[in-house]
């Protein structure tokens, strides 16, 4: 059976300069996913002795998949810009380049010694100007996005991409080094019996989200009248991954340990293109009280709560929020 090339995909769905950024991340992370396989043997495992922006330490493959990732796109010239979760401030590319690139390198790095589930998240929005870059430019809320897209590092490596006419997914052929298209028009059940949260953080949680999640616990004997199951992989990518292709809701809530920060996740290198992979295949992403593509970023590195997924479950948890 012939499949549908990437190539052949973006030529129907993107214009030729979203191809030209698309392509250069894709084939950046199939170089990425070598590095991953070889693991230990390539020596790239454990701590690169350093804390991130955010005050993570940053693993040795943190640091490689960024590089990695940055040198493309400065070599890219269509990308006018770049930030990262990686990277202190924005990383000027090509002035007169036509968007702007924002990426988490290694999702969920904290599985990479542990040989679990990782992967690249990116987000692509328009650029604003043709003056010297600046941070200003890149903050734009999430449905200014002109693409979104992760490669998930798993069992087999997948792409899976919106540039807003719906949701695809690409399996990677190692032989032919091609990502091919093996899901098309991709929706979300509206309806679920599954949830992910890490469920340690329940005691710093606001109240309706600790009442929403009760109810979720009590199952059938309580008001929700059914049971449900909880999936916790420790990587958005992996959860979002399973969430579109089998429903369910994702959750990484506020909390009142640093007030300085609405929850875990950020929004312009997780929070928006999950949202807009979420949204363009049928489902729903949410701050727990309005969509996550609504919020105008105030900094690159800004947190924001999540609550993503089976639209009818994301709009129970919203209910429980508006009470
Ligand atoms: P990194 O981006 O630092 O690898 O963290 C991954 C992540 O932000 C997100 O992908 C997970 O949902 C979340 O952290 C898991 O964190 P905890 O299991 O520690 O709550």
């Amino acid at each position: 059976m012939s499949r549908t090339t990437l190539a052949a995909y973006l030529d129907a769905n993107a214009t030729a300069d979203l191809t030209a950024v698309v392509t250069r991340i894709a084939d950046c992370c199939a170089a990425i996913q070598e590095q991953l396989r070889l693991g230990d043997l390539a020596g790239v495992l454990g701590s690169a002795g350093a804390d991130n922006v955010q005050g993570e330490t940053q693993k040795k493959l943190d640091v490689i998949a960024n590089d990695m990732l940055k040198d493309a796109l400065q070599a890219c010239p269509q990308v006018r810009g770049i930030a990262s979760e990686e990277e202190d401030s924005v990383v000027a590319a090509n002035t007169a380049g036509h968007f702007l690139v924002t990426y988490d390198p290694l999702d969920g790095s904290s599985n990479i010694d542990i040989n679990s589930m990782v992967g690249t998240i990116f987000s692509i929005l328009p650029a604003q100007s043709d003056g010297e870059l600046s941070e200003a430019e890149f903050l734009q809320p999430g449905r200014k996005q002109s693409a979104a897209g992760y490669v998930l590092y798993g069992p087999s490596v997948m792409l899976v991409l919106t540039t807003g006419k719906g949701v695809s997914m690409f399996t990677f052929e190692p032989g032919s080094r091609q990502f091919l298209q093996t899901v098309s028009n991709v929706s979300i059940d509206r309806d679920t019996r599954e949830f992910a949260v890490n469920m340690s953080n329940q005691r710093f949680w606001a109240s309706p989200m600790q009442e929403y999640v009760r109810d979720l616990l009590s199952g059938s004997d309580g008001p929700r009248g059914k049971n449900f199951n909880m999936r916790w992989v420790a990587a958005m990518v992996a959860e979002v991954h399973r969430i579109i292709n089998r429903g369910g809701i994702f959750m990484y809530p506020y909390d009142n340990r640093d007030p300085s920060k609405p929850g875990k996740l950020r929004l312009m290198y997780e929070g928006n293109p999950m949202s807009m992979l979420i949204e363009q295949a049928g489902g729903k992403a949410s701050t727990a009280y309005a969509p996550i593509m609504e919020v105008t970023p105030t900094d690159i590195h800004q947190r924001v709560s999540v609550v993503m997924g089976s639209a009818d479950e994301v709009d129970t948890a919203m209910a429980y929020h508006k009470k």
